[in-house]
C-alpha cells in the first residue's frame, strides 16, 4: 500500500497471562509442628483488553508491535496470602476498530466509545490454594490447584472510520479545501487528481460548541468499485459516516451525469450506502458569474443542491446549517 500514516490494518499475536498456582503450604510456628493447610489462591492472569481513545485516528501506534503478552499471576503464598494478580494489557485503539479472529475471520466486537474497554483474551484464573481441598476426611491436603493456563492467537485490529459526515466526489471536485476551511484539518490541496490518498478527518465547529466530524476520502471515479483509482480502498470508511456530502464542481461537464455516476459506483460498491441521507453541494460557484448561476440553478433544481465555495466561502454557514440539521437526529440516538 502507499507509504502513509494512515494504518487502519494490523495483524497480532495477542496472549493472555496465565493464572498462578494455588500453593500446598502448611501452617509452621514453633510449638505448632502439624498446622493445618494455609496455602493461598494463584493470582489471576492478565487480559488483553482494547480500549477506545477519541483522540486517536489511525492504528499506526501498533504498526510494528507483532506480539503483545499479559502478565502473568502470581502463584499462591503461605499464610493464605493470595497472588498478585497479573497486569492486564490495554491496547488503546481508536474509535470505530473492529476486532475479528484471525483464523475464522469472525468479528469480535468493536469499539465505538470513548473509554469503552472490551477483553480480547481473557486472562486465567488462578488456582486455589490446598486450604480449599481440606475435608474432614481430609485434613492435610498436599493438593493445590495450578492456574489456569493462557489463551493466546493472531487477530486482527481494522479501523473503520467514523464521521458523522462522509465527503463524496470526483477527484480534484474540492473536497480537501472544503474540508481545510470547515476544519482545523490541513489536508494537501492541489490542482490535480489523487491528490488525496489516505482519508482525512476534521472535527467542523458548529454554533453553540456542537461539532461534528467530517471524513475527507480520496476521489471516487468511474469503476471505483471494481478497484479503479483509489476510492475503492476508502469506499468501505463511508459505510460508517451518518451522511454523504456528494461535491460536484461548478465547472463539471456534465454535473447530472457526474451525480449518476458517483451513485452508481457507491451502489456497486454497497447498495446500503443509497440509504444514507445525502446532501448535494456544487463547489468552486465563485467561478461562475450571476448569469450562469442562475441558469445553473434552474436546470439544476431537482437535485436541490447547495451552491458553495470553500474559497470565496460562500454558503458554507448555510452548509453546516444543512448538515447539523441531519446529522443531529442521529446523535440524539446515541446519546
Ligand atoms: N475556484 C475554486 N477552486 C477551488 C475551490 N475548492 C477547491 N478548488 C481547487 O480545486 C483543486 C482541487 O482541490 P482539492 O481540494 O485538492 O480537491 P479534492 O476533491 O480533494 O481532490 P482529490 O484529493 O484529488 O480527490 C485545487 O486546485 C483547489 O484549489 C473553490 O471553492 N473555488
Ligand atoms: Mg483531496
Amino acid at each position: 500500500m502507499l507509504d502513509s500514516n494512515f494504518i487502519d490494518y494490523v495483524k497480532i499475536f495477542f496472549r493472555s497471562g496465565k493464572g498462578g498456582k494455588g500453593s500446598a503450604h502448611f501452617h509452621r510456628a514453633k510449638g505448632l509442628p502439624q498446622g493445618g493447610p494455609d496455602g493461598g489462591d494463584g493470582g489471576k492472569g492478565g487480559d488483553i483488553r482494547l480500549r477506545g481513545n477519541a483522540q486517536l485516528w489511525t492504528l499506526l501506534h501498533l504498526k510494528y508491535r507483532k506480539h503483545v503478552h499479559a502478565q502473568d499471576g502470581d502463584p499462591g503464598g503461605s499464610a493464605l496470602c493470595t497472588g498478585a494478580s497479573g497486569k492486564n494489557e490495554v491496547i488503546e485503539v481508536p474509535l470505530g476498530t473492529i476486532a475479528k479472529d484471525e483464523e475464522t475471520g469472525k468479528v469480535l466486537f468493536e469499539i465505538t466509545k470513548d473509554g469503552e474497554e472490551k477483553v480480547l483474551l481473557k486472562g486465567g484464573r488462578g488456582g486455589l490454594g490446598n486450604t480449599h481441598f481440606k475435608t474432614a476426611t481430609k485434613q492435610a491436603p498436599t493438593y493445590a490447584q495450578p492456574g489456569e493456563d493462557s489463551i493466546e492467537g493472531w487477530k486482527i485490529l481494522e479501523l473503520k472510520v467514523l464521521a458523522d459526515v462522509g465527503l463524496v466526489g470526483f477527484p480534484n471536485a474540492g473536497k480537501s479545501t472544503l474540508l481545510s476551511v470547515m476544519s482545523a484539518a490541513k489536508p494537501k490541496i492541489a490542482n490535480y487528481p489523487f491528490t488525496t490518498l489516505v482519508p482525512n478527518l476534521g472535527m467542523v465547529e458548529y454554533r453553540d460548541y456542537r461539532s461534528f466530524v467530517m471524513a475527507d476520502i480520496p476521489g471516487i471515479i468511474e469503476g471505483a468499485h471494481e478497484g479503479k483509482g483509489l476510492g475503492h480502498r476508502f469506499l468501505k470508511h463511508i459505510e460508517r459516516n451518518a451522511l454523504l456530502l456528494f461535491l460536484i464542481p461548478a465547472d463539471s461537464k456534465d454535473i447530472k451525469a457526474e451525480y449518476k455516476i458517483l451513485l452508481n459506483e457507491l451502489k456497486a460498491f454497497n447498495p446500503e450506502l443509497l440509504q444514507k441521507e445525502r446532501v448535494i453541494a456544487i463547489t468552486k460557484c465563485d467561478m461562475m458569474d450571476d448569469e450562469l448561476m442562475g441558469l445553473m440553478k434552474k436546470d439544476l433544481k431537482s437535485m436541490k443542491p447547495l451552491f458553495i465555495s470553500a474559497v470565496a466561502g460562500l454558503n458554507l454557514q448555510e452548509l453546516k446549517d444543512t448538515l447539523w440539521e441531519k446529522i443531529k437526529h442521529g446523535k440524539e440516538e446515541w446519546s
